[in-house]
């Protein structure tokens, strides 16, 4: 670190986790490329797509990870969480049982995590209202006792897409200023990917965003 001449640089890696079908993958693809696919097939390993945002007058990049929700296609895990300061954690508003994993994944991404992990619930096709059958309180009270930030979107009509990266983004970018991130751990993951911490960490920016917000 400290070569780069531009000054600080941030590279901050952020996993999708959630059952099969449940839009993981068009939530990436809405993100990154502002495509969605109706027809998508369910993902085989790894994908991941870098993007950018502003934070402060700096450019802050998201490596956001893709993974299978079918554990026979999934690579290998502890690869996947692997230095990951960020996570969604997406159920599908339609199918209850996906909501039902959602605890078997929180679980699944604390015992491969080493550090503090910005971590949001997303609730995905909000879209399809008339076949919903997780309501936006249920949704809510699980984000409030596990303490996650909680937003309902569709990958599918771009509702609060970009809004939960970013809002997960501004967070790891709030700890790593306030220098929650300061684990061993994490400062080899840091040096790893070229991450800087900031020199002045007494800004506590507040969230312009509120921790819960639905369709
Ligand atoms: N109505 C609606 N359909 C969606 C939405 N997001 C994804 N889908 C559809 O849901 C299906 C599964 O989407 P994927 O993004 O492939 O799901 P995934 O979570 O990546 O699935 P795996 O890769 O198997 O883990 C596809 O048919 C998508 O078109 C959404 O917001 N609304
Ligand atoms: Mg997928």
């Amino acid at each position: 670190m400290g070569e780069d001449e531009e000054g600080e640089e941030y590279l901050f890696k952020v996993v999708i986790i959630g059952d099969s079908a449940v839009g993981k993958s068009n939530l990436l693809s809405r993100y990154a490329r502002n495509e969605f696919n109706a027809h998508s097939k369910a993902t085989i390993g790894v994908e991941f797509q870098t993007q950018s945002m502003e934070i402060d007058g700096k450019e802050v990049k998201a490596q956001i990870w893709d993974t299978a929700g079918q554990e026979r296609f999934r690579a290998v895990t502890s690869a996947y969480y692997r230095g990951a300061v960020g996570a969604l954690v997406v159920y599908d508003i339609s199918r209850r049982t996906t909501f039902d994993s959602v605890a078997r994944w929180l679980q699944e991404l604390s015992t491969h995590s080493d550090t503090t992990v910005a971590r949001m619930l997303v609730g995905n096709k909000c879209d399809l209202e008339s076949i919903r059958s997780v309501s936006v309180e249920e949704g809510k009270a699980l984000a409030e006792e596990e303490g996650l930030f909680f937003m309902e979107t569709s990958a599918l009509d771009s509702t609060n897409v970009k809004t939960a990266f970013e809002i997960v983004i501004k967070e790891i970018y709030d700890n790593v200023s306030r220098k929650v991130l300061n684990s061993d751990s994490y400062k080899a993951e840091l040096s790893l990917n070229r991450v800087s911490l900031t020199s002045n960490g007494t800004d506590e920016a507040k969230q312009n965003s509120s921790r819960f917000s639905c369709c």
